[in-house]
């Protein structure tokens, strides 16, 4: 297959196979959630003044949503961007949205430091009998690449990204092949 291609393209291809296997992979971790305030599972006396994540990597600052649900009802309470400050995310809760007793979930979507749609979800419960802090919850963070086992329409952007991954490393091995042929070749001779 190699016999007919110039020597010249065939140390072009040598060199791309090269510089593929030499480029940085890309990160697979994407960014979860550390921290919260509230504390995923936690139980507060009263409505916090503010709800903030704490995330792994640098938040980009654009296309990044907070939504506060009301679980009791359904009804969704206070959606906003939030303020991006490095790792955190953070949006002030105004004295007409804090709800009284009842469980509520803080959904999130914001672009990871990877370039990544990641979304996810707290919970906590407002309740006058007292505080509860989990010691050991960890907020449940859902990245596009596990969304995709449920089926999310939106799970879309990890999977292409993976797909570029995967079509990368092939390629990849595909070219170190070529690098293979291209030395036994020189040996024979
Ligand atoms: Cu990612």
């Amino acid at each position: 297959m190699l016999k007919s291609v110039p020597r010249t393209r065939r140390w072009a291809a040598v060199l791309g196979a090269a510089a593929v296997l030499a480029a940085p992979l890309p990160a697979y971790a994407h960014d979860a959630v550390l921290d919260s305030n509230p504390k995923d599972g936690a139980v507060v006396k009263e409505f916090p003044s503010e709800v903030s994540l704490e995330f792994s990597g640098l938040i980009k600052p654009d296309f990044n949503t907070f939504a506060l649900t009301d679980l009791g009802s359904g009804e969704q309470i206070l959606t906003g961007e939030p303020t991006v400050d490095g790792q955190v995310a953070s949006l002030p809760v105004p004295e007409n949205k804090r709800a009284g007793e009842g469980k509520y979930q803080l959904g999130y979507q914001i672009t990871s430091s990877d370039g990544h749609a990641t979304r996810g979800k707290i919970v906590f419960e407002v309740s006058s009998t007292g505080d509860v802090t989990p010691s050991t919850a960890k907020p449940e963070a859902k990245e596009e690449a596990s969304a995709s086992k449920s089926q999310d329409a939106n799970a879309d952007t990890e999977q292409t990204s993976n797909f570029g991954l995967f079509a990368g490393i092939a390629a990849a091995v595909m070219l170190l092949g070529v690098l293979v042929v291209a030395v036994k070749k020189r040996r024979d001779l």
